[in-house]
């Protein structure tokens, strides 16, 4: 018996908090990890760089090249993530034999078929998302571009992630969560704006004409206010993408990146929660602008766990993490970002949400303000602890030895 974990479990039951369901439910809440931040968003089907407004910066070694480094470095990092995972993959992460080479429009299952065994032996389940930059029809709009030949290239990748995800969904007994995100804007001022959009509308009808299963496959759409080079319009921007989602039985995606530097999606999740069956995260933490930094436990992370959390919909909500940092070691980038947004969600399970709503609703504020503040200080780290032990993960920071193990048996012997 673990003496901290019994006082902590005391404590929280006198504010009406039984500790137990809280540790069975955030085992129970599947984030779904990134395969991009093992090799800085860069895939391999291409020896191109990165392009679409979005940037890693830094030069850690030990980026994963391979598909078998990067399977590698996604197991050593789950074995330090404790709870449910899916795995999110991008087109760009096809796996080709040797000589075979299929470009974006014509990628078909079988070279995801090694991400599938992949996924099964773990038991995990499998997202996806077309990936509409790092290519040469990439150069200038996709989806939205006015080029009819380059318009409808991208139009026939995404129908062929579709079948993809399908293909995801029935190998892993899973639903497969289909983003889709668009870099497609513009460095300066307009001249139309109308056109773009219209014409990403009429893509997004021409991909949505092929059939699927919609209890298989959830096509989601992410919105986005800028990037690098297209700092003045986004043509996929957050009326457009829900909008065109509501009206057409999509998913709206948010990305807490992809906001003006104000707004908080925390503030977001429960109009969109009422009017829209499902919804979809892109957990990130922007430093400034969109720079993707490792997701950590601050108090807009926190927020936005609450907002789900206290939703009593988390199953209707598909958790995502989306950063990439590659100045630090990326295993431990992903343990931090996974460990990070599953402890935000145990805050926000150990926080007592009917009485705080009650004093809310009597315009007890004063009261509320006193509740809030001292749920600060509660002895949430002994509950995170008997979590990670009943997980059988090392609770402490006692994983970063693992990681830096690991950093001097593989990552610094890829040269
Ligand atoms: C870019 C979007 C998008 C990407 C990934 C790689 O701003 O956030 O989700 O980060 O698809
Ligand atoms: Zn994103």
């Amino acid at each position: 018996m673990n003496a901290l974990y019994e006082a902590a479990k005391q404590r929280y039951a006198e504010i009406g908090i039984d500790t137990e369901e809280a540790i069975a439910k955030l085992g129970d809440a599947v984030i779904s990890m990134h395969c991009w931040q093992g090799d800085d968003v860069l895939g391999f089907d291409s020896e191109g760089g990165l392009s679409g407004g979005i940037q890693t910066t830094g030069n850690y070694p030990g980026r994963a090249r391979t598909p078998d480094e990067l399977m590698q470095d996604i197991d050593k990092a789950l074995s330090l993530a404790p709870g449910k995972h899916k795995l999110n993959l991008h087109a760009c992460y096809a796996i080709f034999e040797k000589g075979e080479f299929a470009d974006r429009d014509a990628l078909e299952p079988k070279h995801f078929a090694k991400w599938v065994a992949f996924a099964k032996e773990r038991g995990l389940g499998l997202d996806f998302n077309p990936t509409c930059f790092s290519h040469p029809k990439a150069e200038g709009l996709t989806l939205s571009s006015p080029d009819e030949a380059i318009r409808t290239f991208w139009v026939n990748h995404v129908k062929a992630c579709i079948r993809i995800s399908e293909y995801f969904a029935d190998e892993t007994g899973m639903p497969c969560v289909m983003n889709i995100w668009i870099p497609d804007g513009l460095k300066d001022t307009p001249a139309d704006r109308m056109g773009p959009r219209a014409r990403f509308k009429k893509s997004l009808d021409e991909i949505l004409a092929q059939p699927y299963d919609k209890k298989k496959v959830y096509i989601t759409l992410e919105s986005k206010v800028f990037g690098i080079g297209v700092e003045s319009y986004t043509v996929g921007s957050a009326e457009f993408t829900l909008g065109y989602a509501s009206a057409n039985g999509l998913v709206p995606l948010m990305d807490n990146g992809h906001y003006h530097p104000t707004e908080v999606v925390s503030d977001k999740i429960s109009s969109l929660l009422l009017l829209n069956e499902k919804l979809a995260l892109h957990v990130t933490r922007g430093v400034r602008w969109d720079s993707d930094h490792v997701v950590r436990l601050d108090d807009e992370t926190k927020e936005i766990a609450k907002e789900i959390v206290a939703s009593g919909r988390m199953d209707d909500i598909a958790m995502a993490l989306d950063f990439f940092d590659a100045s630090i070691n990326r295993i431990a980038a992903w343990v931090v970002g996974l460990r990070s947004f599953r402890k935000a969600l145990l805050s926000a399970l150990l926080t007592p949400h009917a009485t705080l709503t009650a004093l809310q609703d009597s315009q007890q504020f004063t009261k509320l303000m006193v509740l809030q503040e001292e749920l600060k200080t509660m002895p949430m780290g002994a509950v995170w602890e008997e979590f990670c032990a009943r997980q059988g993960v090392v609770a402490g920071e006692g994983w970063f030895d693992t990681v830096t193990a690991y950093e001097n048996d593989v990552l610094l012997k890829r040269v």
